[in-house]
């Protein structure tokens, strides 16, 4: 069976303790590999070499990290067809998705961080002709980089990316249930003779592992996207040791469609924006409010399209949703869907396992009525092929339902009245909106939500910033 390495200071190391966890291939349920289940003692050796690598890794020219960075981009895209396989195999996910996004995200990543370190520039602050400030932002020491399982490669290299191409070197975690492809990029990073000790991967336990990575004092940075509790837990852990902190928690998103819009563009999009990935992706629209006017007309098409998707085995191009991630996970779903039921909801179609020739954790997709905005089925994120459906009559109302939860990472809208669409966007309390579209994700853009889906933004100089502390330096002119 296969067996995952961590990869520290260039080498490909067993965990000091010598155990192995093992790894599920979600869509067969049972075990395929086998990771390190590391501990302190590896994440000591990681940070020594991190720290080892900074002085030169740091002093290196903008050009010459750039050339690193693009030689792991190139080389993802060479293996593009094994990378998608082996995430379509440790997630569940469609190939078709793993190979159309996930994977070229990843070398995208890359490549966009590379360049854009060689167009950067900083700010100058003139005191009325007598003094000039000038702001250096110079990289920070040890970033450690900590990523979850829905998004494998895409988030773990959405992190390690700015965090590298500013100068920072690397301690990452990769998400103990998807641990394949991090692997599969220290094979790469060895391949393209990326230095050694710039970027480490040990490869464990959240509990261990991140937690050994978040409670280290050399680590003074730290990039997080997962559960929203477990960002408390970093939280409580790094504000005392005063560590700067970007986290990017969960999300119970709304999507908002108004009696105006293209009702064909709002159906289509609305079941990827539901379903896509399983689910599973923190921008998901898993709240929909229809416009009471074409409220039924609405559910009756989406839940017929909805009934049309094809659930089962991930490898075959008609699938629409794979497995989800893990048997915990799929326990936990189906747990939601029960507690719909006790709360008064319709299910309107899936609402249970679904019926393949596999020996995975596969659902279907579900759409759930008649539920009060309140209740914990449309407060708390199931994170999962699970959405549902509602009236509402005024802009006011809807808003409320919208902006009535703990979260606040993304929302979309659907009209055709830019008026409404600008005044509505405006009042919704996430930190992203799309309007007539979703999931379009300029690398460029700002990236994050408010209230408890996190804090700080990703992406573009937003992320360039966050991993660079940035210093005035102040000269007199006479
Ligand atoms: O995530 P965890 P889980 C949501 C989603 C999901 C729930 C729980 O609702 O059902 O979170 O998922 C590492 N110190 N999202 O439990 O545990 C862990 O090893 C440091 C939303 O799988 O947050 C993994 O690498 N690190 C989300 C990473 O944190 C710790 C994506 C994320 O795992 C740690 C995933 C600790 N104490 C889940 N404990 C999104 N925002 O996209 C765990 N980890």
């Amino acid at each position: 069976m296969q067996q995952i390495l961590n990869y520290i200071n260039g080498e490909f190391r067993a965990p000091n303790g010598g155990g192995f966890l093992d790894n599920y291939n979600p869509a067969t349920g049972s075990v395929y590999s086998q990771i390190p289940d590391s501990d302190a003692s590896d994440v000591e050796a990681a940070v020594e070499a991190a720290k080892a690598a900074f002085p030169s890794w740091s002093a290196l020219t903008r050009e010459e990290r750039s050339q690193h960075m693009l030689n792991v981009s190139k080389r993802i895209t060479e293996r593009l067809d094994e990378l998608a396989e082996a995430e379509s195999t440790d997630n569940g996910k469609p190939l078709w998705l793993a190979k159309r996004v996930d994977i070229p995200r990843a070398s995208d990543n890359f490549k966009f961080f590379a360049t854009a370190i060689l167009h950067d520039s900083s700010e100058l602050h003139d005191t009325d002709g007598k003094y000039l400030n000038y702001t250096l932002r110079q990289p920070i020491g040890v970033a450690g980089c900590i990523s979850p399982w829905n998004l494998p490669l895409y988030l773990f290299t959405w992190k390690i990316a700015p965090a590298l191409a500013s100068g920072n070197t690397v301690v990452a975690k990769p998400s103990e249930v998807t641990p394949m492809t991090a692997f599969l990029l220290s094979q790469i990073c060895n391949e393209v003779g990326f230095p050694k000790g710039v970027l480490n991967i040990v490869h464990g336990l959240g509990g261990k592992v991140g937690a050994a990575m978040t409670e280290h004092p050399d680590v003074p940075i730290i990039s997080f996207t997962g559960g929203t509790e477990t960002g408390k837990t970093i939280a409580r852990t790094a504000a005392p040791m005063f560590k700067k902190l970007s986290l990017e928690l969960g999300g119970k998103n709304p999507n908002i469609i108004f009696d105006d819009c293209d009702l064909d563009e709002a159906l289509k999009t609305s079941l990827n924006s539901s379903f896509a990935n399983q689910g599973q992706i923190c921008l998901c629209g898993s709240r929909i409010y229809v416009q009471r006017g074409i409220y039924a007309e609405f559910k009756t098409k989406f839940v017929e399209l909805v009934k049309e998707m094809k659930v089962g085995n991930p490898k075959l191009a008609d699938v629409k949703l794979g497995a989800v991630v893990s048997k915990a996970h799929f326990d936990k779903i189906l747990s939601y869907i029960e507690l719909a039921k006790e709360e008064g909801g319709t299910v309107l179609c899936g609402g249970k396992e679904a019926d393949t020739d596999m020996s995975g954790w596969f659902i279907e997709p579900t759409v759930i009525e008649g539920l009060p905005e309140t209740c914990r089925t449309n407060q708390e994120e199931i994170f999962g092929p699970v959405v549902t459906i509602q009236p509402f009559d005024t802009e006011e109302e809807v808003l409320s339902y919208a902006n009535g939860t703990k979260y606040g990472l993304a929302s979309t809208i659907w009209t055709s009245n830019l008026t409404k669409a600008h005044r509505v966007a405006a009042q919704l309390h996430t930190g992203i909106v799309w309007v007539n579209c979703w999931l379009v994700r300029d690398l460029r853009t700002p990236f994050g939500g408010v209230k408890q889906s996190g804090v700080g933004r990703e992406g573009g100089w937003e992320a360039l910033r966050f991993f660079t502390e940035p210093k005035n330096i102040c000269i007199p002119l006479s």
